[in-house]
């Protein structure tokens, strides 16, 4: 345990040096010309739906599969979901509560996550948010019918998680991240999973759902498999075959915060039945454009995090400039679908205008559909949301999911909810 600490804090003090040494000037951004969403890598230009739905979308999906997420090796062989419980009284009558056990199965082996929704109970069905969560599905809520994930979970001091066990003194401690009842009181319900259930957040590919599809003797995916990042969108999406075939349940959004805001994202790309996506200061790899190299860079995830992406990502490590695609091409194929980038004013390792200028630069796709996107390069000053099919806001404050956040969310969701 000594040494897990020691590393946690080697850890954490280099990333935080990292942080500090990062470019914050945006006089030292380099110039740079971006990859065009509108023109294929052959250099023929897109001029409608089709061309780009069996084209260029076609393309710039697999070079993201195969060089920078990962591809998902094969199907499974199974898969199975099973309601372990429900109760109408959840959140003093409001709500209903299902707790969902989802199992994949491949080459005999099989893990199981487990979902924890709430609905809304004045309509018989209701759209929802679906959001992996930090530290287990009892962290969302002060609910005592939650049980405590026994997966891995980061240690935590604050929270009362040491040794990588959660109990039951981190329950409710991510509630303010959560606006449930404002969800509730909306007409939106919530379903929420513990990310670590699907793949632990560690460079490890003996656990989670990676080891499940190797061949004997394999002990980690192959260059252009898929890391975390894309394991994490792979179990969104298999929730997604739940939700999908519960009758109480009309729409998802699927939402993500940092680097589940990045599996959101990704989640949003490759599985067409999210009806909308929300990324909350998801970043580096997530909504902000690689090229300009402010705050994070790809250089230092793949160094701080190695397991998030494809082994292939790693030659563009201080190499930005010969990536055919870029991040506002990864927002492109959320097209036609709501998508929302949220950016927080004090998370410049993020870089907000990054993650602004991705909106822009994906919203002539949007434009193909006849769907409203950005129209200026000029960002919408703080706390001032700019809401259409693609929307985006720069709150005041931390990198964080706040209420004010939430109640864009909402607000903005209800244009597509029906
Ligand atoms: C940071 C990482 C970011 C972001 C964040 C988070 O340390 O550099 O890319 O994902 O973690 O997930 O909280």
């Amino acid at each position: 345990m000594r040494t897990y600490a020691l590393i946690a804090i080697l850890f954490f003090s280099a990333l935080g040096l990292a942080q500090s040494q990062a470019n914050y000037d945006e006089t030292k951004v380099p110039k740079f010309t971006l990859p065009d969403v509108l023109t294929s890598f052959s250099g023929n230009p897109i001029t409608n739906q089709t061309e780009w739905e069996e084209n260029r979308r076609r393309e710039i999906l697999q070079f993201f599969e195969k060089q920078v997420y990962g591809k998902v090796p094969d199907r499974l062989d199974e898969y199975g979901f099973k309601l372990l419980e429900e109760s109408n009284d959840a959140y003093g009558g409001k709500a209903r509560r299902k707790q969902v056990a989802i199992t994949l199965k491949k080459n005999k082996k099989s893990i199981t996550y487990y979902m924890l929704i709430y609905l809304p109970k004045g309509n018989p069905t209701a759209p929802v948010f679906l959001g992996y969560n930090y530290y287990g599905n009892h962290t969302v809520t002060n609910d005592p019918n939650v049980p405590i994930t026994k997966a891995w979970v980061m240690n935590n001091d604050s929270f009362g998680i040491t040794d990588n066990k959660a109990t039951e003194s981190s329950r409710g401690i991510r509630a303010h991240r959560w606006a449930i009842e404002k969800m509730l009181d909306n007409g939106f319900g919530l379903a929420t999973i513990y990310y670590g259930e699907i793949d632990p957040d560690k460079n490890d590919f003996s656990d989670g759902v990676h080891p499940l599809f190797y061949r004997d003797g394999q002990t980690k995916p192959k260059t252009n498999e898929w890391g975390s990042i894309s394991a994490w969108a792979f179990g969104l999406s298999k929730a997604m075959n739940y939700l999908e075939s519960d009758v109480n349940i009309s729409k998802v959004f699927v939402f993500g915060h940092s680097r589940l805001g990045k599996a959101a994202l990704w989640a949003g790309a490759t599985d067409k039945r999210f009806a909308g996506v929300i990324s909350n200061n998801s970043g580096c790899g997530g909504a902000a454009l690689s090229r300009r190299k402010f705050g994070e860079t790809v250089a230092q995830i793949n160094t701080s995090f190695p397991h998030w992406f494809a082994d292939s990502f790693l030659k563009y490590n201080n190499n930005e400039r010969t990536l055919p695609v870029d991040q506002h091409q990864l927002l492109a194929l959320i097209a036609p679908r709501p998508l929302y980038v949220a950016s927080a004013l004090e998370d410049q390792w993020a870089d907000p205008k990054g993650e602004y200028l991705s909106t822009y630069h994906a919203s002539s796709i949007y434009a193909l559909y006849g769907k409203k996107g950005m129209t200026s390069k000029e960002m919408p000053e703080v706390d001032r949301p700019l809401q259409q099919t693609v929307a985006y806001h720069i709150r005041s404050g931390k990198h964080d999911v706040t209420d004010y956040d939430w109640e864009q969310y909402i607000k903005w969701a209800k244009n597509f909810a029906l």
